[in-house]
């Protein structure tokens, strides 16, 4: 409305014996409130980015009415270091976290993290289920940590099997992630149970409940919610195993790439201390392949309805103008491909995330191909409610490809995952993913090089082939100033010694 306008309604209003509306200015307006989801171990498996055989209309549906990144890259394929880079805004490298065993606090008592950043501009900060690793981490920085009570395995069998399997561990003298990890049950659950017996569905309510709250309260809110699925096990409620018919699934290819470094993958140790995988190594069989594949799926669509609830709340509550959304996944996963499962690798299935912005300063509808990065999210969120990002961050803000989508951007995407002694760098740059395994001394021991331009799966190490030097030699030029590895930190969880290292 100008100015006019605005004279001649007040005018007529006054005629009419009413009090004229106010005219809103930019300063008048509430800061947009922010809601993070965090779902743990979602790849691209979605309708948005083209994957054909998922049903997740509710993330559908935030991709059209806000942007899709196509092309956006975790720092580390695994939870706990790449969690920590989207909340501290830094790489691996700088929080020196690069496995489960460290909170960020432990590390960095006084880094600004995103909830603490949004603390002081005077935001209500709430954190839901899986957000940090570790629930407690940055606890400081949340004015609010309601808990819910929902379970991970809802049949009664498997939960006998589990407290059997936790009695025996005790008994053999196993202790903290070693007892739980020995306590497992089976990698799927079918159950026929209302949503909320599970632990994100139990999450969804309370932030419904919560969003409830914090609209009476009047006050800006920093929402991040974390949901547990689609990461193992993939228990869900029947009726999104009955979305999927389990013969429709094709079995990947378990072919490897050809001249790939043993370096590059796993055999999958976290899948294997299921009761129901087998211990030996190798790959699984076509049965457990496609049951497997089938669970996934469900747990996907079990997601999005949670992320869909959430949504249809905050838009019944008259907030969803007002706030911006933003959906990402922690880091990619094998699903049977390459005959591999689970993350913990630099392949661009298991760096590749999905993420997607709604709200105020987002474009409506719009695909964004540049190459980012999850380290971008943190100055975005910044600028996004009228904030300089703070100095510290290292990586770019967002704001301007959020309002078009098509502007300049940098075209390098930084990966990285350990091999013990051996770091294992990764960039994506147009089509290629380029990784090389740095020793502690500084000495490449392995080098890949895959031509992703007809899709995610890497078919050939390109890396030593004389026609291919030239590209070599300058993409390891541009990933060397990326190499500031830290020295192995001596504590583990809460600072005690001795720790031992867990990939999940
Ligand atoms: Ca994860």
């Amino acid at each position: 409305m100008n100015r006019r306008d605005f004279l001649r309604l007040s005018a007529a209003g006054a005629l009419a014996g009413l009090a004229p509306r106010k005219l809103q200015s930019a300063e008048d307006k509430a800061p947009p409130n922010v809601l993070f989801f965090f779902v743990d171990d979602l790849r691209t498996q979605l309708g948005c980015y083209g994957a054909k055989t998922v049903k997740s209309p509710n993330i559908d549906r935030l991709a059209r009415e806000g942007m899709l990144f196509e092309t956006a890259y975790c720092q580390q394929a695994v939870c706990a270091p790449s969690r920590a880079s989207v909340l501290s805004g830094w790489r691996p490298d700088s929080t020196g976290i690069y496995d489960l065993d460290h909170p960020l606090r432990s590390m960095h008592p006084d880094v600004v993290t995103l909830p603490q950043f949004f603390k002081q501009a005077g935001y209500e900060t709430v954190t839901i289920g899986k957000v940090y690793h570790h629930h407690d981490d940055d606890k400081a920085n949340w004015t609010r940590m309601p808990k819910a009570q929902g379970v991970g395995y809802a049949l009664e069998e498997n939960q006998a099997l589990i407290r059997k399997r936790h009695q025996e561990a005790k008994q053999q003298g196993l202790t903290g992630k070693a007892l739980s990890r020995a306590a497992r049950g089976p990698a799927t659950e079918c159950a026929d149970v209302p949503d909320e017996t599970y632990t994100d569905g139990s999450n969804a309510r309370l932030a419904i409940q919560q969003l409830g709250e914090l609209k009476q309260a009047g006050k800006p809110f920093f929402m991040a919610l974390g949901f547990v699925k689609p990461h193992l096990p993939f228990n869900s409620p029947k009726k999104y195993w009955d979305l999927y018919r389990r013969e429709d699934f094709p079995v990947p290819p378990r072919t490897t790439p050809k001249g790939m470094p043993p370096m590059a993958l796993t055999d999958f140790g976290e899948l294997r201390a299921y009761t129901d995988i087998p211990r030996q190594r190798g790959p699984l069989d076509d049965d457990k392949t496609r049951e497997l594949i089938h669970g996934y799926h469900a747990a996907v669509s079990f997601t999005d309805a949670n992320v869909g609830k959430v949504l249809d709340e905050l838009d019944r509550l008259g907030l969803a103008d007002n706030t911006i959304v933003v959906l990402w996944g922690d880091h990619g996963w094998k699903l049977g491909d390459y005959g591999s499962w689970c993350k913990h690798t630099n392949f661009e299935l298991d760096t590749h995330v999905p993420l997607l912005f709604r709200g105020p300063g987002v474009s409506a509808g719009k695909r964004c191909k540049a190459l980012v990065e999850m380290v971008d999210v943190f100055p975005s969120l910044a600028e996004l409610v009228g904030h300089k990002p703070p100095a510290h961050c290292e990586g770019e803000s967002l704001k301007r490809l959020l309002a078009k989508p098509d502007g300049e951007w940098k075209n390098f995407a930084v990966s990285q995952y350990p091999r013990g002694p051996v770091m294992g760098y990764s960039a994506r740059c147009d089509k290629w993913r380029y990784t090389e395994w740095v020793d502690r001394d500084g000495q490449i021991v392995a080098r890949e090089l895959y031509d992703h331009g007809a899709g995610p799966l890497a078919t050939e190490n390109l890396a030593d082939r004389p026609e291919q030097a030239e590209l070599v030699a300058g993409l390891s030029k541009r990933l060397k100033p990326y190499q500031r590895r830290k020295p192995a930190p001596t504590g583990g969880a809460g600072g005690k010694k001795g720790a031992k290292k867990k990939k999940e």
